[in-house]
């Protein structure tokens, strides 16, 4: 089967919601480089007018996250704008099995790249921190996968709900940012910042050396996504998920 013929079978399982066979069952040699092109094959198929590119997002980036779904490399993954909610509000339908996380997200006002940078060599191209609720939604039976399954189904993306408060990247250590995953009042996950490859500008440096293999960096204006710091919560209609960022504020999501 072609890469195209993948890329397409994934978009078909958002659109009708029917849950795929991982393609690693047909196809067990697949390399995590054929799933980058499924991957890039299937999203710039999605690009519209409307619907532009806006940046990237790590996944698997904290060791809960990596335990939680048995796969434990970094992945990056494309954002369009069509994925960021314009209110805190999901349709539990719209999706196969939804799950939300909580991180932390990077805005840029400068173009960055290059592999293997430091912290010095980032800082300075960004512009704002947000804090972000994820919802995502692999299109694979069970939620299950291997690398490349789910590097070819775009990280699993799907939403995001970003704070409307935007922080200066100086406001405060990000590795000591606290968070409590609640879902209908009842606290279910903690994590911190440091959960996140130490801190979550290292997932920054992660994905601008795995995009530096593709000749890619960040460029002015793109959003980064640094990766869940606690597991994700499946949630289901009637759900009130809510992330305590302590200081800095709360996010809420209804799911409907
Ligand atoms: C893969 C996507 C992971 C994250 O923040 O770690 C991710 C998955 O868990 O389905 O978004
Ligand atoms: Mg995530």
């Amino acid at each position: 089967m072609s890469l195209f013929t993948y890329a397409e079978r994934i978009a078909n399982a958002q659109a009708t919601k029917e849950p795929i066979e991982k393609i690693t069952i047909t196809n067990p040699t697949l390399t995590v480089d054929q799933a980058y092109e499924i991957q890039k094959i299937s999203m710039e198929q999605t690009l519209t007018a409307e619907n532009h590119f806006i940046g990237w997002k790590m996944g698997l980036t904290s060791v809960a996250k990596q335990q939680q779904v048995g796969v434990d490399s970094p992945i990056y993954g494309r954002l369009t704008s069509s994925m960021n909610l314009r209110r805190n509000e999901i349709i539990a339908s719209d999706y196969i099995h939804p799950r939300v996380e909580a991180e932390v997200a990077f805005v840029f006002n400068k173009a960055v790249s290059g592999a293997n940078l430091t912290p010095l060599d980032i800082w300075s191209s960004v512009e704002s921190v947000y804090l972000a609720l994820e919802v995502i939604d692999s299109r694979y039976q069970n939620f299950s996968f291997t690398l490349p399954d789910v590097i070819a189904d775009n990280a699993s993306s799907t939403k995001i709900w970003l704070s409307a408060q935007a922080f200066s990247p100086y406001a405060l250590d990000w590795s000591a940012v606290n968070v409590v995953l609640k879902q209908n009042g009842e606290e279910k996950l903690y994590g911190n910042g440091a959960a996140v490859l130490g801190h979550p500008i290292h997932s920054v440096i992660e994905l601008l050396t795995l995009l530096a293999k593709e000749g890619r960096g960040i460029l002015p204006g793109q959003l980064v996504l640094t990766g869940g710091i606690t597991d994700a919560i499946a949630v289901q209609a009637g759900d009130v998920i809510e992330a305590d960022y302590g200081q800095l504020g709360k996010l809420t999501l209804f799911v409907k």
